[in-house]
Parts: C-alpha cells; structure tokens; sequence
C-alpha cells in the first residue's frame, strides 16, 4: 500500500505529532517507509490541492491531510477548516483515491494537544486507520 501524507506547517507544534501517530500507525499496519511519502504545505487550507495532486499521480492507494485548525480569536477558522474538509472530500470523489481527513478543529491548543497524541488519542492515528483500512476495502471491490 502506498500512502502519500499532506501535512500542514502552521500550528506545526500539533501536525508534527498527528504526524509521528500516522507514521507510527501505518508502520504497525505494514506499510513500508519507502511507500509513504510526506509533503509539507504552509496551512490546511492547502492541503486539498497537494492531496489532489497525490491522488492524480497514480502513486498512491490513500492519500492522509494532516493539520490543525484553532479558533482563537480568528473568524478565520472558518473559512480555513471549510476548505480543508470539503476539499478533501472532493479530491476523494474526484479521484476515487480515498483522502483521508486528519484535521483537527478545535476551540484551543489544550483541545489540540488531547486530540494530538494527549488524553483524547491521536487524530494522526485514526487518520492511518482509516486509509489503510478505506483503501483495503476499495482494493477488495475493484479486483472482485
Ligand atoms: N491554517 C491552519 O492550518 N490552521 C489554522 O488554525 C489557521 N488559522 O487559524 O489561520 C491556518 N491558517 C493558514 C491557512 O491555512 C493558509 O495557509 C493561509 O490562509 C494561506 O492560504
């Protein structure tokens, strides 16, 4: 299974770790190192369009967007986390490659960092699950 990673440098602080809990996950789920490529965007609003490009090259089974989205102060937040999601969505439907949506979107930091690998999991994991285990069932349908 090849995988290709989008993931988002601002609030890098939280996508490094949904990071580490993807790559730790799609090792435990067999995927080599060498199948997995990641590439950095500035912001999850650019991760659909990298995603998109992943999904085309016809080199990858899933593609995973990583990033995090914190509302603060930012009316922002909105716009931004809107893109990501319906992008996302899009290139999946688009494509028939399945893109995996592993962006948190939360009130603050503290809700970031328990989504991140703290007391409320890790999204980067789940994130892993789902495209190993979407891109499994998709392989099991198209050589049925
Ligand atoms: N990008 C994020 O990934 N998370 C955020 O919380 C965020 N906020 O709050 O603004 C954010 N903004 C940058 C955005 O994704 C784009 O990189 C930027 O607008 C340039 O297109």
């Amino acid at each position: 299974m090849r995988v290709g990673i989008a993931c988002a440098r601002f609030n890098e602080v939280i996508t490094k770790l949904l990071l580490d809990g993807a790559l730790e996950t799609l090792a435990r789920c067999g995927v080599r190192d060498s199948d997995i490529t990641v590439a950095w965007v500035p912001g999850s609003f650019e991760l659909p369009v990298v995603a998109h490009a992943f999904a085309k090259s016809g080199r990858c089974d899933a593609v995973i967007c990583l990033g995090a989205v914190i509302r603060g102060e930012t009316s922002h937040y909105d716009m931004v986390a809107g893109q990501a999601q319906g992008g996302a969505g899009a290139v999946s439907m688009d494509t028939g490659v399945p893109t995996i949506f592993g962006v948190l979107t939360t009130e603050n930091l503290e809700q970031a960092l328990n989504r991140a690998g703290g007391k409320s999991g890790n999204i980067g994991t789940n994130a892993a699950l789902a495209a190993v285990e979407t891109a499994s069932v998709l392989a099991a349908i198209n050589t049925a």
